[in-house]
């Protein structure tokens, strides 16, 4: 049996993927720039084992069965090819943020996984190659093998990093906000975009725009500049979401009052920029300086159940058991 475990963290857009690229192979149809973070993580451990008849899959705890096992039995199947072996694995992943809180997971989940299993397969694959694995299973898991700000562009194999998280002196504050019943996917959500909404075109028309904008203001290290492009490209994206039909609608009341939050904490003169991904909850890059007086007005917003903070974080890395 080998065996092998990796860590990985999340990282949220800040200039948004949404929407598949028609050359297929889970290719993304626009450029996406995003920042890891250190706060939450996922630690997968994967077993190459002969005595397994089949793959076992165990996700925080419960063995998992239907589409969430398919996906990492994918991509499993794809190192079996790689590395000419017939046999099966075992994989345990754990996210040491709050399960509950509706946080996205597939970024780090796929990201560790990838990672863990390469090498439990006896691969050393590069970290390109580490990335388009992950990438094919969760497109934006590709960004999670590399620390700080990094690119995936359109049509991309892999992701590539762009600059250190120490490139700008911030936080990534995310504010859970109560839950409702279950959302739509992001992979079911962007093919009903895709495939409905009128304002589809507009968004593949834009979002390279505002991805080179974000990237230039980054390079620059000005974040007044990279804040207005992030929050137009989510708003953007959120808009061809609820132009599908039937609407594709995340954002809630409680969003909606964490926007105009932060909106004031800027005008009051905070540096203090908010995206929303494909759910309610929505995380706000910060200066540092200013993230604990931010994270508690944040805090006092009806709807507003936690507030989590987190700075740049690493790539993911392999750990000694
Ligand atoms: C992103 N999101 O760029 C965008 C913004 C959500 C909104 O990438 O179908 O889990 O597995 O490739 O990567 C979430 O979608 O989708 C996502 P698949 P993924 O972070």
């Amino acid at each position: 049996m080998t065996t092998a475990t990796a860590i990985a963290c999340s990282n949220i857009a800040l200039a948004k993927y949404w929407g598949k690229s028609p050359r297929g192979r889970n290719l993304t149809a626009v450029p996406s720039l995003s920042l890891t973070l250190s706060g939450l993580r996922t630690r997968t451990t994967v077993s190459v084992d002969a005595t397994l008849s089949e793959d076992r899959v165990e996700l925080g705890g419960s063995v998992a069965s239907g589409r969430a096992r398919e996906r990492v039995v994918g991509l499993l199947d794809e190192l079996r090819t790689l590395s000419r072996s017939r046999r099966f694995a075992s994989v345990a992943s754990h996210n040491d943020f709050p399960t509950a809180s509706g946080l996205a997971s597939s970024a780090s989940g796929f990201a560790a996984l990838a990672l863990a299993a390469q090498a439990a397969f006896g691969l050393s694959l590069s970290r390109a190659e580490v990335s388009a694995l992950a990438r094919r299973g969760s497109a934006s898991a590709a960004r999670s093998l590399f620390p700080g700000f990094v690119e995936l562009l359109a049509e991309a194999e892999s992701a590539e990093p762009v600059a250190p998280g120490e490139q700008l002196d911030v936080e990534m504050l995310v504010a859970v906000t109560t839950l409702g019943p279950k959302e739509t996917g992001s992979t079911d959500g962007m093919r009903h975009t895709q495939a409905t909404s009128p304002y589809y075109p507009a968004w593949v028309t834009a979002a390279p725009v505002l991805f080179a904008e974000a990237k230039q203001a980054l390079l620059a290290r000005d974040l007044e500049r990279l804040g207005a492009a992030m929050e137009h490209s989510t708003l953007l994206m959120h808009a061809s979401m609820m132009a599908a039909r039937p609407a594709l609608i995340y954002l809630r009341d409680s969003t909606l009052r964490v926007m105009e939050c932060v909106r004031q904490l800027r005008a009051a003169g905070s540096a203090a920029f908010f995206t929303m991904d494909a759910g309610p909850h929505v995380k706000v890059l910060v200066e540092r300086a200013n993230s604990a007086r931010v994270s508690a007005a944040l805090a006092a917003i009806p709807g507003v159940e936690r507030v989590l903070a987190s700075a740049p974080g690493p790539g993911a890395f392999l750990v000694e058991e």
